[in-house]
């Protein structure tokens, strides 16, 4: 049985449907906070979770018995400004109370994401490398950079196979993100088919890394049945997509709907966080431990989402 957590949000409704197209619905078992009403996660097996009710979470740990975990509950980058301490202890204590079942219960392989969100503003900017200066400056960011020091050392204390992707910002068609600073990238897609324009609240210029849904979830699942002797990396791997702009995307989207317009706010808290954050990444360690590769670019993203989401 795999049991996925936090399967109501962005990556977990996609995670939940690959897996279960993969295994069989009734090998995965869905769990969130709340029950789900997404037409292709309702049905399966499903679990109420609340990652910080440690007993509640024994007990699911219990009744399946997982034998693999993948933890995608968290508070993400804009909302964390917002409620800090709520963020650092959902992301902080939801994972301790995951990875102490996942020993306690021999769960064989739990999956947890980083992001790029741990680096910071004297990290390198351009291809930024596995091991650099981090010094993330949202609570997101450093609840992350603590996650990983905490994973690396489970499987080095504990010798639980737990393995982690740094995701850049991500972007699908089939569930909404939420809370994040690279959600413009995906509200864009909505706004420019319901109204032909889209007000963003990063800035024209500002280049961050991103990856096409699809990309993402091939990435986890080839990290995750990769043998471990492979991986040299456990804290989370750095994984790279496409880096764009505001600007970039809208010219690519404009390409479809010619008279789509961007504007641009200014002054948003999510600027600055975005500018905080690399503008790309370096991936060559996950290239060269489980021979990751990139399929989608911005210009096949911009094809399928909208082609998705007409
Ligand atoms: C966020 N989507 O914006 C997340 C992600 C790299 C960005 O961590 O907070």
């Amino acid at each position: 049985k795999i049991l996925v957590i936090g399967a109501n949000g962005q990556i977990g409704t996609e995670l939940v449907v690959n897996l279960r197209g993969r295994f069989g619905e009734e090998a995965v078992i869905a769990s969130d906070i709340h029950a789900s009403d997404h037409h292709l996660i309702k049905d399966g097996p499903f679990e109420l979770i609340n990652v910080l009710d440690k007993n509640a979470l024994e007990a699911v740990f219990e009744k399946h018995s997982p034998t693999q975990v993948y933890l995608l509950a968290a508070i993400l980058s804009a909302t964390g400004e917002k409620h800090p301490k709520m963020a650092w202890d959902l992301n902080m204590t939801g994972l301790l109370n995951v990875l102490d079942l996942a020993v306690k219960y021999k769960t064989n392989k739990v999956f947890w994401p980083s992001s790029i969100a741990v680096f910071g503003p004297h990290s390198p900017r351009e291809n930024t490398p596995q091991f650099c200066i981090m010094d993330p400056n949202t609570v997101y960011g450093f609840s992350k950079l603590a996650g990983e020091r905490w994973c690396e050392y489970y499987y080095l204390k504990h010798g639980l196979d737990v393995r982690s992707l740094r995701y850049p910002g991500l972007i699908g068609w089939r569930s909404d993100p939420g809370g994040g600073t690279t959600d413009y990238a995906v509200n864009i897609f909505h706004e420019a088919l319901a109204h032909n324009k889209y007000e963003s609240f990063l800035s024209a210029g500002t280049a961050l890394p991103m990856m096409y849904m699809h990309d993402a979830i091939r990435a986890t699942l080839e990290l995750m049945d990769a043998p471990a002797y492979k991986l040299s990396i456990r804290s989370s791997y750095n994984l790279a997509g496409i880096s764009f702009t505001p600007e970039q995307l809208s010219a690519e989207i404009k390409k479809h709907l010619p008279g789509f317009e961007i504007t641009y706010a200014n002054n948003d808290p999510r600027q600055a966080i975005a500018e905080s954050w690399p503008k790309s990444i370096d991936d060559k360690k996950a290239q060269e431990d489980w021979g990751w590769k990139i399929k989608y670019d911005l210009v096949a993203m911009t094809e399928d989402m909208l082609a998705n989401l007409k």
